[in-house]
């Protein structure tokens, strides 16, 4: 278990690719459990499914090596990640706007996106853990983001709600490294149910009809009642009386408040 006040090494750059390729390229080099990349610009930032993540100046960009329990355990991690953001914006942002997790691993401010959360597993003979990397709009000129205004879910940065106030980067990595490795302390600890829990908690969107596209196997469009995550992370949904189901990988793509 990592120790109370881990001090993780911090890898910092001005300028990178994708901080998850710098990081799966240290983590092949031997960097140790909780090394962290982090810059302040990306040229080939990357969202799930081979999107793009646009990745200006101004922004937050991280990555963090991190071991699951176990192998099949993997899926905790970004939920761990998203719950340690969310509380980072939660201290950075006035007390009035919204922050939100959005199911599997986005983060919305008064329901538009502000963060978006890439997970992927890096392997060698000794070693299983996640490379879970994390891009936020901080002081990102909403201009900069009008190709993703895609409605409902809209692009927003911090700055939107700071009334021209610039939120100082480094401060926030140092809020966020904290955040991180005492939620990640809890979770080496107890397991997921109490970072299961603490998303949930910070899910706007639970009890609510939402709807998914892109559920496997025939790839369809489906609604119903939100109502948590399941213990790998899937998505239970109600979708008539008491009837359940788990959906596994989809695209949440609209909420009725
Ligand atoms: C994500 O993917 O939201 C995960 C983004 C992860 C980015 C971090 S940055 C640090 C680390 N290094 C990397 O290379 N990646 C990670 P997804 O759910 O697939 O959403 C991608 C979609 O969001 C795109 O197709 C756009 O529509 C939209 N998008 C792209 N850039 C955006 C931005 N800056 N703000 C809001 N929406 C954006």
């Amino acid at each position: 278990m990592i120790p109370l006040h881990f001090e993780p090494l911090v890898y910092q750059f001005d300028l990178l690719g994708s901080t998850n390729d710098k990081l799966k390229e240290l983590a092949l080099q031997g960097a140790p459990e909780g090394t962290l990349v982090f810059a302040k610009k990306q040229t080939k930032g990357r969202g799930r499914l081979g999107r793009v993540w646009h990745s200006p100046q101004g922004g937050f960009y991280v990555s963090v090596l991190l071991y699951p329990l176990s192998a099949k355990r993997i899926t905790d991690l970004p939920f761990l990640v998203g719950v340690a953001a969310t509380q980072t914006l939660q201290q950075v942002l006035p007390k009035m706007v919204e922050v939100s997790l959005k199911w599997p691993n986005d983060i919305l401010l008064n329901g538009k996106k502000v963060a978006g959360i890439l997970s992927e597993a890096f392997e060698t003979e000794k070693f299983f853990g996640g490379i879970i990397g994390i891009g936020i709009n901080v002081n990102t000129q909403v201009a900069e983001l009008d190709t993703f205004q895609t409605r409902p879910f809209q692009a927003t940065s911090i700055r939107a709600f700071m009334e021209g106030e610039e939120v100082a980067l480094d401060q926030m990595f140092e809020i966020f490294k904290v955040k991180l490795f005492n939620l990640y302390r809890f979770y080496q600890e107890k397991g997921f149910a109490p970072i299961q829990a603490l998303w949930e908690k910070n899910c706007k969107m639970l009890g609510k009809q939402i709807e998914i596209q892109g559920v496997e196997p025939k790839n369809a469009t489906v609604t119903g009642f939100f109502k948590g995550l399941s213990d790998r992370g899937g998505l239970m949904l109600e979708i008539s009386g008491q009837e359940q189901i788990e959906i596994i990988s989809g695209e949440l793509t609209c909420c009725w408040y």
